[in-house]
């Protein structure tokens, strides 16, 4: 084994790099979301490997990135005990040095996932010196572990074949679901809009900052970033945003002026679980 070489300070010697390959992936995944599973379930599988609040870290080898995962939340928790059954195991087959962040919505205004994400990226960087953001929707599971959870050069989507859409990519520059951006990246957009309140939009607005900022969207191929997504409704509180439209049209102008700059909320509660961090947050609707 290369690199070994005990280093000052270090007693037992440094561990070395992780391969840049994650040797232990098994390649598609059985998924299946009909079992009354619970989170005690998840606890007693998964959670003897974890720290709390859903942090890793690989003891045989020194993580390539270190990896927040931000999942904007309200009142889904089943939802939430499948993602964590599935999801921990992967990352932890991936070699990442990883968190795992809940952002909970307070409250029943109108949601708003691309604020939360944002809020998820400040307060992991409070905990942790995180170098890559995975953004996900708490219903989708990826189906291929080899979908690395990890960030490129650039911006990263990574649900590109979802079962709902047919394990098609529905048009070119989709960017919701599940995807990534390192730091840089992610400070070179601003962060997601503040300013899309319900459903829709806030995923194409990221994706036309993305490429007004000069950057492309990077994808795996269409076998490796297959997804299965937990059948639902739409939440109540998250009715179509009228504006959605619209607003796509204003996106180039309002990069500097709403985003991770012009952030404003207040954390209500941080609560470790086992599996995860959950930051109750009071998102300031004012519009
Ligand atoms: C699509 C996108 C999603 C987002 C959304 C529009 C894909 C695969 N998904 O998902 O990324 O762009 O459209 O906003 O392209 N949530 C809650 N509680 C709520 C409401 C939402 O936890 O009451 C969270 C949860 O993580 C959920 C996500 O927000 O997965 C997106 O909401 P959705 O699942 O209702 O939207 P969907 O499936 O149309
Ligand atoms: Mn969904």
């Amino acid at each position: 084994r290369p690199n070994t070489t005990p280093t000052p300070g270090r007693p037992g010697g440094a561990l070395g790099p992780c391969p840049d390959g994650p040797p232990n992936l098994l390649g598609s995944l059985y998924v299946e979301f009909r079992t009354n599973r619970t989170l005690q379930d998840v606890r007693n599988l998964v959670g003897p490997f974890l720290q709390q609040g859903g942090r890793y870290r690989p003891s045989s080898c020194v993580a390539r990135q270190k990896v927040a995962v931000i999942i904007p939340f309200r009142n889904r928790y089943e939802h939430l005990t499948h993602w964590l059954h599935y999801v921990h195991p992967v990352l932890m087959r991936q070699q990442l040095d990883y968190g795992v962040y809940v952002i909970n919505q307070d409250g029943d205004g109108a949601f708003n996932r691309a604020k939360l994400m944002n809020i998820g990226f400040v307060e992991a960087l409070i905990e942790y010196d995180y170098d890559c953001f995975v953004f996900s929707d708490v219903d989708l599971v990826p189906i291929d572990d080899r979908n690395l959870y990890r960030c490129s050069d650039h911006p990263r989507h990574l649900s590109v074949a979802v079962d709902k859409f047919n394990f098609i990519l529905p048009y070119a520059t989709i960017f919701g679901g599940v995807s990534a951006l390192s730091k840089q990246q992610f400070l070179k957009v601003n962060g997601f809009s503040n300013t899309f309140w319900g459903w829709g939009g806030e995923d194409d607005d990221m994706s036309q900052r993305i490429s007004y900022r000069r950057m492309f969207i990077s994808r795996p191929d269409s076998v490796t970033g297959r997804y299965k997504m937990i059948q639902h409704e739409r939440d109540s509180h998250n009715d179509p945003n009228p504006r959605r439209v619209q607003k796509l049209t204003e996106t180039y102008f309002n990069i500097i002026k709403d985003g991770l700059s012009t952030l404003s909320y207040t954390v209500r509660e941080i609560r470790k679980d086992l599996l995860y961090t959950l930051v109750t947050v009071d998102n300031h609707r004012s519009g």
